[in-house]
Formats: structure tokens, sequence, C-alpha cells
């Protein structure tokens, strides 16, 4: 059967964002082709839009989510993987005595169609607390790069590093990540424009965990209460690994080599091309609100057990983390004895459920549990981030935040012992862990549906397709409520499972789909590299 051993024990990467000059530092040799061929296009339109060569470019990628869906806001670690899909912030900065040089920053992106130019004046970001106007019911593109400016800004002013005044700019943006797919494309645009200013204004070196913390708090400005996962995937990435990204005590990423197997291990992703709901105009009455019935649970179920205050997660309110490590006594998160972390997950969940008896408790009712006044806890906790409910559930999403987080600590021990054994083990022999790790990946979608509530039916029924073609496990990948899913295939089977999610799902559903959004919509996908400032030389 498989081992849950040996624990996860490896150094973390160095914790600064890497400068490059060469492509073949970021992509591997089967994206080389496309990549030269797209970076030189790059370098040409920068020339014959601004008539200057760009100096350097910020580049950021997407992430999937293998397992760990809706706990990163808990404080409880998760398990994606940067994508290979990226985006480049390509930039010039004017030097103060160049005759062009007029104290503005003019951004704009290779799909200047979808995402017209828009320019900005230096000076109306002098104050780094400058606000962002996020009322349109559609947010503009630069709204994610003006988060990165002000996140860069504002933590620098914070940190108290040496920057120099914000420069005259050009810049030229070019996405490869879908977006609204559930592959954190939104992200990736303030990781990168977050960098692109820091490297624009500082000669230090600048640290990955300071610029994931920055991205994940100025993304904060738009309105959705997020964890720090896509943002932690994305500056951590490295090619052919997951990474277990843990929030506490400090934000790290530990890599788990997740392709060297035999067979290999790979995965399928498939859009559901039902728009993702964390979005600031329906975070409100999603994403937002299961922020606060996780802190609200967390709260209660404190106050109710006695185990004294629990540390409070960015100026929010406590975390079910914080709850689970003082029931077990424990702040360390690797998988000691099987069995007995299982039994505490019990435990944990008993007293979930003895606490919240039923799933659906009005506003006046969670103020009663929390020993607060109904318009106390709202200030509190409901008026910073715009949320709309009039009842939450706290049982069901606590259960599932537990479980999910067991989950994870169980796949990611899986998969670490799987590479130091797999690669002797005959196909036969390695099948229990496929298995194992697609059972993981099913109950997970499973909690997500029932218990979180952030599937919708076009998602179960691509992970239904993608087992049915041979998947060892599927499940939706991101925020949910739409979006993409992701599945567990073993590399003989990858043709199988694309071509009867086509024809089962896409043929069906979107029969008007050209053969080129097809491919945007359903393909195999391999873990890539993390954040670096590439120079232009
Ligand atoms: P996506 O789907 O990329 O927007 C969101 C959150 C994550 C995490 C997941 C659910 C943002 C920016 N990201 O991801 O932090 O909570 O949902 O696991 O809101
Ligand atoms: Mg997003």
């Amino acid at each position: 059967p498989p081992t849950y051993s040996p624990p996860l024990s490896f150094p973390p990467p160095e914790d600064v964002v890497p400068t490059v000059t060469r492509l073949h530092d970021i992509y591997s040799s089967p994206d080389l082709a496309h990549q030269t061929a797209r970076w030189s296009a790059l370098v040409a339109r920068f020339k014959a839009l601004y008539d200057r060569p760009m100096t350097f470019v910020a580049r950021s990628p997407g992430r999937v989510n293998l397992i760990g869906e809706h706990i990163d806001y808990s404080w409880f670690p998760v398990l994606p993987m940067a994508t290979v899909h990226d985006v480049l912030v390509a930039v010039c900065v004017l030097p103060e005595n160049d005759p062009s040089t007029d104290g503005r920053i003019i951004l704009s992106n290779v799909s200047s169609s979808k995402y017209p130019t828009r320019v900005f004046n230096t000076q109306d970001f002098q104050d780094p607390f400058f606000e962002i106007s996020t009322t349109k019911t559609d947010l503009d593109w630069s709204v994610y790069f003006l988060a990165g400016l002000k996140g860069a800004l504002m933590f620098s002013k914070l940190c108290s590093t040496e920057t120099s005044p914000l420069p005259t700019m050009r810049i030229l943006v070019d996405g490869e990540i879908p977006p609204r797919a559930g592959l954190s494309a939104s992200s990736a645009l303030v990781c990168s424009s977050l960098l692109a200013i820091l490297a624009a204004t500082t000669t230090s070196s600048i640290e990955k965990s300071f610029l994931v913390n920055s991205s994940v708090i100025s993304e904060r400005v738009l309105g959705v209460n997020s964890g720090g996962m896509d943002q932690a995937a994305s500056v951590f990435g490295v090619r052919d690994h997951a990474l277990l990204v843990d929030f506490r005590p400090l934000v790290t990423a530990k890599p788990v080599r997740v392709l060297d197997t035999v067979p290999p291990l790979c995965f399928v992703l498939a859009n559901s091309l039902v728009v993702a709901a964390n979005r600031a105009e329906t975070g409100p009455d999603k994403y937002n609100v299961r922020v606060v019935e996780a802190v609200l649970a967390a709260e209660i179920l404190a106050r109710k057990y006695g185990v004294g205050r629990l540390e409070i997660r960015d100026g929010f309110g406590g975390t079910l983390r914080g709850f689970y490590d003082r029931v077990c006594g424990k702040e360390d998160w690797t998988m000691g004895d099987r069995e007995a972390e299982e039994r505490a997950v019990r435990e944990v969940v008993r007293r979930v459920q003895e606490t919240f008896d039923k799933d659906r408790y009005s506003l006046d009712e969670v103020a009663e549990m929390l020993g607060q006044k109904t318009e106390d806890m709202v200030r509190k906790y409901m008026t910073r981030f715009p949320i709309r409910a009039k009842y939450l559930n706290l049982r069901d999403r606590s259960i599932h935040v537990i479980e999910e987080s067991f989950r994870v600590k169980c796949f990611s021990s899986l998969l670490a012992s799987s590479t130091h054994h797999l690669r002797t083990l005959s196909t036969s022999e390695s099948r229990p862990y496929f298995d194992a790790l697609g059972a993981l990946m099913n109950a997970s979608q499973a909690s997500c549906a029932n218990l979180f509530e952030c599937s919708c039916p076009e998602v179960d029924e691509l992970t239904q397709i993608a087992r049915r073609y041979g998947a060892a496990g599927s499940r939706m990948t991101g925020t949910g409520w739409g979006g993409c899913t992701l599945s567990l295939v073993r590399a003989d089977k990858v043709a199988d499972v694309i071509n009867g999610l086509k024809k089962e799902y896409y043929a069906v559903r979107y029969p008007d789909l050209s053969p080129s959004q097809l491919e945007q919509a359903v393909f195999a996908i391999r873990p890539g590299n993390g954040t670096v400032l590439a120079k232009i030389t």
C-alpha cells in the first residue's frame, strides 16, 4: 500500500527574485521555440511603439492548484504549481535628462484592441496610498497594474526601502494566461507589475517573500479578501515541481517534484468557460462570504473551547488553522504518525459539529455565538470587504477546510514519497499511488461541491467526464463557481482524456469554438518556473 513517508524535508529555495539573461533560465526545451519567437516579437514591438529599446522584463506565471482549495485564507498549507503561461511586463525607464522625459507612464498591451493603452502621470502617485477606483462593474485591465504599482510604493515606504522617485516609464504587457479561467492571470499581472516598479525604483535585491506579501495585500485593494496562494505559486514556482506553500510563521514554498515518476504523472486542465466568480463584482456574494464564514467559525470555536485568543490574519480575524493547532497542541505542519493525525482531524471536526448544529445561521445568531452585538460584528468583519449575505454556514465550511487541509498533507507526503520510490516501481506497483492521489482529488471535488458549495454543474460534469476517460482524479481548481478543472492522468491516458472532454463537453456545450479556442480551453499542463526579472542585453 502507498506509504505516507518519508516526511517532507526540502531546503527552501533562495528567497531572492532571480535576475536572468537567457530564456533557458525561464523555460524548458519544449517551450523554447515558441518563447523565443514571442520575446523577439515583443522586443520589436516595443521598439516600434516607443522608439527606444526595452531594458528589462518582469515576468510572472499563472498557477493551478493541485489540492487545497479555499484553505489559504484559513492559513492552511496548499499545493499549487506555477504554469508555463505567464505575463511579461516589458519596461524602459527614461533617464532624467532624456528629452522625452515627461513624467508619464505609458502602459500598452500587445493585445491592444482588447486592452487599450492607458496613460498615467507619476505625480498622481506621490501619495503611495492613492485610491484605485474599482466601482465599475467591469474592471479595466489597468487596475491590476495600478494595484501592483500601489503595492510597490506602499511597501517600499512601510519597509523604508531605499527607492528613487517614480520615473518616466514606457511599458508593454504581453500576457499568455487565459483570463478569467481560474489560472490567476490577475495575480500574475499584479506580481509582475509590482516587481517592474520595484526594479525601476530600487537597486537592492528583491526578496520573493516580500514580493508575495506585498502582492497579496495590494491585490486586495480590488475588493477580494484573498489568501496568498496565487501570488506565492507565481513567485516561488519551480519547473517540474508543485509547491507546498505554507503561510506560517512566514510565507514559504517547498518544491515537490511531480514529473519524473514512472509512468509520468500528467495534468490536464479543462476550462468550463463559465466565468469564475471571485472578481470584485461577484466577490461580495461568494468569495468574501466564505472568508468571513471561516473566520467567524474559528473565532466562535476558540471562544467555546477556551483555547485562548487566536493570532489575527492580516488585521482581519482568527483562522481555523490557529484553532486546529491549539487543539492539537502542535505548530509544525508536517505529516507525523498518519493515524494520530487522522484522529486529530476527527476530533476537530467533532467539535465543529458539536458547536454548529445547523447549516444556516442568521447574522444575529452568529453574533450571539460570538458574544458580540450584530452591528459590531458586521462593522468588524463585514465592511472592510464588500459582503452580501443574510445567512452564514459555519459548519460545512469549517469541515471542508479542516478535511481539505488533511488531504493536502496526505497528497504532498504521498508525492514526496513517490518521488523517492516510484522510479524504481513497475507500472502495476505504482498504480496504488496514482489511485491514492486521484482519490484525494476526487474527495476534494466532492467537498468543494457539497460542503463548500463553490463548484457548479458544468465543472462537476467536466470532472466526471475526465474520470470516465481514465483520469485517476479530477477536481475544480481555483476559486470555483466556474473556472477550470485539473485532472491527474497517467501519460499514456492524456490523449484519451482530452479527446473525451472535447467530445462530451465542448462539442455539446460549445459547438462553435474555433480549433484555437478549443486548444486554449483544454490542454496538458506542466509546472513552470516562478517570477524572474529578465535583463535585456
Ligand atoms: P483564483 O481562482 O485564482 O482567483 C482564489 C484566491 C486564492 C484562493 C483560491 C481558492 C484571489 C486573488 N485568489 O484564486 O487565494 O483562495 O481562490 O482556493 O482571490
Ligand atoms: Mg484571480
